[in-house]
Protein backbone atom coordinates (compact mmCIF):
# COMPACT_ATOMS: atom_id res chain seq x y z
CA UNK A 1 0.00 0.00 0.00
CA UNK A 2 1.96 3.35 -1.08
CA UNK A 3 0.41 6.54 0.57
CA UNK A 4 0.43 9.33 -2.07
CA UNK A 5 0.98 13.20 -1.42
CA UNK A 6 -1.55 14.99 0.15
CA UNK A 7 -2.21 18.23 -0.66
CA UNK A 8 -4.67 20.93 0.53
CA UNK A 9 -6.51 23.61 -1.05
CA UNK A 10 -8.48 26.69 1.45
CA UNK A 11 -9.97 28.03 -1.19
CA UNK A 12 -13.95 28.88 -2.94
CA UNK A 13 -15.80 26.87 -5.33
CA UNK A 14 -16.40 28.75 -8.66
CA UNK A 15 -19.63 27.89 -9.69
CA UNK A 16 -18.36 27.79 -13.05
CA UNK A 17 -15.42 25.26 -12.56
CA UNK A 18 -12.43 26.88 -13.88
CA UNK A 19 -11.11 28.58 -10.75
CA UNK A 20 -10.86 27.96 -6.89
CA UNK A 21 -11.07 24.76 -5.90
CA UNK A 22 -12.19 22.78 -9.12
CA UNK A 23 -9.55 24.30 -10.57
CA UNK A 24 -7.16 23.06 -7.61
CA UNK A 25 -8.42 19.77 -7.16
CA UNK A 26 -8.18 19.12 -10.86
CA UNK A 27 -4.67 20.41 -10.58
CA UNK A 28 -3.70 18.27 -7.64
CA UNK A 29 -4.80 15.20 -9.50
CA UNK A 30 -3.08 15.88 -13.14
CA UNK A 31 0.01 15.91 -10.87
CA UNK A 32 -0.45 12.63 -9.27
CA UNK A 33 -1.74 14.20 -5.73
CA UNK A 34 -4.52 13.11 -3.61
CA UNK A 35 -6.48 16.47 -3.20
CA UNK A 36 -8.23 17.92 -0.35
CA UNK A 37 -10.59 21.10 -0.04
CA UNK A 38 -11.31 22.94 2.80
CA UNK A 39 -14.55 25.52 1.46
CA UNK A 40 -14.12 29.58 2.38
CA UNK A 41 -16.64 31.02 -0.13
CA UNK A 42 -19.13 30.04 -2.50
CA UNK A 43 -18.52 32.37 -5.62
CA UNK A 44 -21.73 32.14 -8.20
CA UNK A 45 -21.93 34.11 -11.44
CA UNK A 46 -25.44 35.70 -12.65
CA UNK A 47 -25.63 34.69 -16.69
CA UNK A 48 -28.69 37.70 -16.97
CA UNK A 49 -26.26 40.39 -14.85
CA UNK A 50 -23.11 40.63 -17.10
CA UNK A 51 -21.90 37.39 -14.81
CA UNK A 52 -21.62 39.66 -12.00
CA UNK A 53 -20.05 37.88 -9.24
CA UNK A 54 -22.17 36.92 -5.85
CA UNK A 55 -19.64 35.96 -3.10
CA UNK A 56 -21.15 33.64 -0.30
CA UNK A 57 -18.87 33.33 2.52
CA UNK A 58 -18.58 29.59 4.98
CA UNK A 59 -18.70 30.26 8.75
CA UNK A 60 -15.40 30.52 10.20
CA UNK A 61 -15.90 27.71 12.86
CA UNK A 62 -16.80 25.45 9.71
CA UNK A 63 -14.09 26.58 7.89
CA UNK A 64 -11.95 25.29 11.10
CA UNK A 65 -14.07 22.18 11.37
CA UNK A 66 -12.91 21.35 7.48
CA UNK A 67 -9.24 21.91 8.64
CA UNK A 68 -9.36 19.88 11.63
CA UNK A 69 -10.74 16.99 9.25
CA UNK A 70 -8.75 17.52 6.51
CA UNK A 71 -5.46 17.56 9.04
CA UNK A 72 -6.60 14.22 10.52
CA UNK A 73 -4.92 11.69 7.88
CA UNK A 74 -1.54 11.23 6.81
CA UNK A 75 0.52 14.49 6.72
CA UNK A 76 -0.02 17.15 4.43
CA UNK A 77 2.54 17.65 1.69
CA UNK A 78 1.91 21.28 0.60
CA UNK A 79 -1.35 23.40 0.99
CA UNK A 80 -2.51 26.36 -0.46
CA UNK A 81 -4.89 29.08 0.13
CA UNK A 82 -7.06 31.25 -2.30
CA UNK A 83 -10.38 33.25 -1.97
CA UNK A 84 -11.08 34.10 1.53
CA UNK A 85 -13.91 35.71 2.38
CA UNK A 86 -13.36 37.94 5.78
CA UNK A 87 -10.36 38.70 8.58
CA UNK A 88 -12.34 35.82 10.83
CA UNK A 89 -11.39 33.10 7.68
CA UNK A 90 -8.04 34.46 7.29
CA UNK A 91 -7.83 34.58 11.74
CA UNK A 92 -8.97 30.82 11.30
CA UNK A 93 -6.75 29.36 8.72
CA UNK A 94 -3.41 31.20 10.03
CA UNK A 95 -4.25 29.35 13.44
CA UNK A 96 -4.54 25.96 11.52
CA UNK A 97 -1.86 26.39 9.85
CA UNK A 98 0.71 27.61 12.25
CA UNK A 99 -0.07 23.65 14.22
CA UNK A 100 1.91 22.16 11.16
CA UNK A 101 5.28 24.36 11.05
CA UNK A 102 6.98 22.27 8.67
CA UNK A 103 4.36 21.78 5.94
CA UNK A 104 5.04 24.44 2.94
CA UNK A 105 1.74 27.00 1.92
CA UNK A 106 1.37 28.09 -0.97
CA UNK A 107 -0.56 31.99 -0.77
CA UNK A 108 -2.49 33.05 -3.68
CA UNK A 109 -4.11 36.38 -2.26
CA UNK A 110 -6.91 36.50 -4.39
CA UNK A 111 -8.20 39.84 -4.26
CA UNK A 112 -10.69 40.46 -7.03
CA UNK A 113 -11.65 38.24 -9.67
CA UNK A 114 -11.09 39.01 -13.75
CA UNK A 115 -14.01 41.25 -14.60
CA UNK A 116 -14.52 42.89 -11.28
CA UNK A 117 -13.57 45.85 -10.07
CA UNK A 118 -13.84 45.73 -6.43
CA UNK A 119 -11.77 44.53 -3.81
CA UNK A 120 -12.95 41.22 -2.20
CA UNK A 121 -12.76 42.90 1.41
CA UNK A 122 -10.55 45.76 2.46
CA UNK A 123 -10.26 44.22 5.91
CA UNK A 124 -8.63 40.63 3.94
CA UNK A 125 -6.13 42.47 2.49
CA UNK A 126 -4.58 43.80 5.98
CA UNK A 127 -5.37 39.90 7.70
CA UNK A 128 -3.70 38.32 4.64
CA UNK A 129 -0.60 40.46 5.39
CA UNK A 130 -0.22 40.20 8.93
CA UNK A 131 -1.42 36.64 9.02
CA UNK A 132 -0.66 34.87 6.15
CA UNK A 133 2.65 36.52 4.53
CA UNK A 134 4.64 35.59 7.08
CA UNK A 135 3.23 31.87 6.52
CA UNK A 136 4.28 31.40 3.48
CA UNK A 137 6.62 29.26 1.85
CA UNK A 138 5.38 30.80 -1.70
CA UNK A 139 3.09 33.41 -2.52
CA UNK A 140 1.85 34.36 -5.66
CA UNK A 141 -0.06 37.86 -6.19
CA UNK A 142 -0.82 39.88 -9.39
CA UNK A 143 -0.08 43.04 -10.77
CA UNK A 144 -2.72 44.79 -8.44
CA UNK A 145 -2.45 42.28 -5.43
CA UNK A 146 1.56 42.78 -5.22
CA UNK A 147 0.87 46.53 -5.54
CA UNK A 148 -1.83 46.25 -2.29
CA UNK A 149 0.54 43.99 -0.47
CA UNK A 150 3.69 45.94 -0.71
CA UNK A 151 1.50 49.14 -0.27
CA UNK A 152 3.43 50.71 -3.12
CA UNK A 153 0.30 51.43 -5.53
CA UNK A 154 0.07 50.32 -8.93
CA UNK A 155 3.15 48.25 -10.72
CA UNK A 156 3.97 49.35 -14.21
CA UNK A 157 7.59 47.64 -15.39
CA UNK A 158 9.58 44.94 -14.11
CA UNK A 159 11.32 47.59 -11.70
CA UNK A 160 8.48 48.31 -9.63
CA UNK A 161 7.65 44.43 -9.53
CA UNK A 162 11.23 44.24 -8.15
CA UNK A 163 10.71 45.96 -5.98
CA UNK A 164 7.45 45.05 -5.02
CA UNK A 165 9.20 41.54 -4.43
CA UNK A 166 11.30 42.84 -1.90
CA UNK A 167 8.88 44.67 -0.35
CA UNK A 168 6.69 40.98 0.29
CA UNK A 169 9.89 39.34 1.04
CA UNK A 170 10.72 41.43 3.91
CA UNK A 171 7.13 40.97 4.88
CA UNK A 172 8.08 37.04 5.67
CA UNK A 173 7.06 35.38 2.40
CA UNK A 174 10.24 32.66 1.34
CA UNK A 175 9.75 32.68 -2.30
CA UNK A 176 7.54 35.97 -4.15
CA UNK A 177 6.19 34.78 -7.20
CA UNK A 178 4.90 37.98 -8.71
CA UNK A 179 2.83 37.52 -12.13
CA UNK A 180 3.19 40.47 -15.17
CA UNK A 181 1.28 38.05 -17.15
CA UNK A 182 -0.48 39.68 -20.17
CA UNK A 183 -0.52 43.13 -18.31
CA UNK A 184 2.95 44.45 -18.90
CA UNK A 185 3.67 45.83 -21.88
CA UNK A 186 5.46 44.20 -24.26
CA UNK A 187 4.78 40.47 -26.41
CA UNK A 188 5.86 38.21 -23.65
CA UNK A 189 3.93 37.49 -20.66
CA UNK A 190 6.77 37.69 -17.85
CA UNK A 191 6.33 36.59 -14.12
CA UNK A 192 9.23 37.53 -11.54
CA UNK A 193 10.11 35.60 -8.64
CA UNK A 194 12.64 36.44 -5.76
CA UNK A 195 13.90 34.06 -3.24
CA UNK A 196 15.95 36.83 -0.98
CA UNK A 197 18.79 36.07 -2.98
CA UNK A 198 17.74 36.10 -6.75
CA UNK A 199 15.55 37.50 -8.98
CA UNK A 200 14.64 35.08 -11.90
CA UNK A 201 12.25 36.48 -14.43
CA UNK A 202 9.86 33.58 -16.09
CA UNK A 203 8.82 34.62 -19.85
CA UNK A 204 6.78 33.33 -22.14
CA UNK A 205 5.01 34.47 -25.35
CA UNK A 206 1.71 36.30 -24.42
CA UNK A 207 -1.26 33.71 -25.78
CA UNK A 208 -3.66 35.44 -27.82
CA UNK A 209 -6.31 33.17 -26.25
CA UNK A 210 -8.72 34.82 -23.72
CA UNK A 211 -9.10 31.66 -22.12
CA UNK A 212 -7.42 32.41 -18.89
CA UNK A 213 -10.29 32.28 -16.42
CA UNK A 214 -9.11 30.54 -13.45
CA UNK A 215 -5.29 30.18 -14.40
CA UNK A 216 -3.60 32.28 -11.60
CA UNK A 217 -5.54 29.47 -9.56
CA UNK A 218 -4.31 26.58 -11.57
CA UNK A 219 -0.37 28.45 -10.99
CA UNK A 220 -0.58 28.85 -7.76
CA UNK A 221 -1.97 24.93 -7.19
CA UNK A 222 0.94 23.38 -9.27
CA UNK A 223 3.29 24.89 -7.83
CA UNK A 224 1.82 23.81 -4.40
CA UNK A 225 1.48 19.82 -5.80
CA UNK A 226 5.22 20.33 -7.74
CA UNK A 227 6.21 21.56 -3.96
CA UNK A 228 4.78 18.18 -2.32
CA UNK A 229 6.67 15.88 -4.94
CA UNK A 230 10.07 17.36 -3.81
CA UNK A 231 10.49 19.85 -5.94
CA UNK A 232 12.37 22.76 -4.83
CA UNK A 233 10.48 26.35 -5.31
CA UNK A 234 12.09 27.46 -8.17
CA UNK A 235 11.49 24.45 -10.16
CA UNK A 236 8.28 24.24 -8.67
CA UNK A 237 7.02 27.23 -10.69
CA UNK A 238 9.22 26.99 -13.58
CA UNK A 239 7.14 23.49 -14.06
CA UNK A 240 4.01 25.17 -12.98
CA UNK A 241 4.24 28.16 -15.19
CA UNK A 242 4.88 25.74 -18.50
CA UNK A 243 1.82 23.48 -16.96
CA UNK A 244 -0.64 26.67 -16.83
CA UNK A 245 0.44 28.00 -20.22
CA UNK A 246 -0.90 24.35 -21.97
CA UNK A 247 -3.70 24.88 -19.84
CA UNK A 248 -4.58 28.55 -21.17
CA UNK A 249 -4.18 26.85 -24.69
CA UNK A 250 -6.82 23.53 -24.17
CA UNK A 251 -9.33 26.43 -22.71
CA UNK A 252 -12.38 27.37 -24.71
CA UNK A 253 -15.47 29.54 -24.26
CA UNK A 254 -18.02 28.62 -21.62
CA UNK A 255 -20.69 31.30 -22.52
CA UNK A 256 -20.01 35.31 -23.70
CA UNK A 257 -19.00 35.97 -20.83
CA UNK A 258 -15.97 33.67 -19.48
CA UNK A 259 -13.73 31.52 -21.03
CA UNK A 260 -11.60 28.94 -18.12
CA UNK A 261 -8.24 27.20 -18.69
CA UNK A 262 -8.52 23.44 -18.84
CA UNK A 263 -6.38 21.81 -16.49
CA UNK A 264 -5.57 18.78 -18.08
CA UNK A 265 -4.24 20.41 -20.98
CA UNK A 266 -0.69 19.34 -20.69
CA UNK A 267 -1.36 15.64 -19.68
CA UNK A 268 -3.72 15.91 -23.45
CA UNK A 269 -0.96 17.17 -25.21
CA UNK A 270 1.11 14.14 -23.86
CA UNK A 271 -1.63 10.98 -24.03
CA UNK A 272 -4.68 11.12 -25.16
CA UNK A 273 -6.61 8.66 -23.06
CA UNK A 274 -6.47 7.38 -19.83
O1 LIG B 1 -9.75 33.67 -10.20
C1 LIG B 1 -9.98 34.07 -8.91
C2 LIG B 1 -11.01 33.25 -8.24
C3 LIG B 1 -10.63 32.47 -7.16
N1 LIG B 1 -11.50 31.70 -6.48
C4 LIG B 1 -12.80 31.65 -6.83
C5 LIG B 1 -13.26 32.42 -7.90
C6 LIG B 1 -12.36 33.24 -8.64
C7 LIG B 1 -12.83 34.03 -9.76
O2 LIG B 1 -13.91 33.89 -10.26
O3 LIG B 1 -14.56 32.36 -8.23
C8 LIG B 1 -13.72 30.80 -6.05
Amino acid sequence: MTTPKLTLTIAGNDASGGAGIAADLKTFAEYGTFGIAALTVIATMDPNNNWSHGVTPIDASVVRDQLVTAFAGPSIAAAKTGMLPNAEVVKVIAEEVRKHPTMPLIVDPVMVCKGETEVLNPENVEAIKELLVPLATVITPNLFEAGQLAETGLLFTLEDMQKAARIIYEKGADVVVIKGGKALKGDEAIDLVYDGENFTTLKTRKIEQATNHGAGCTFAAAITAGIAKGLPPLEAVEKAKNFVTEAIEAGFKYNQFVGPVFHSGYRLNRQSDI
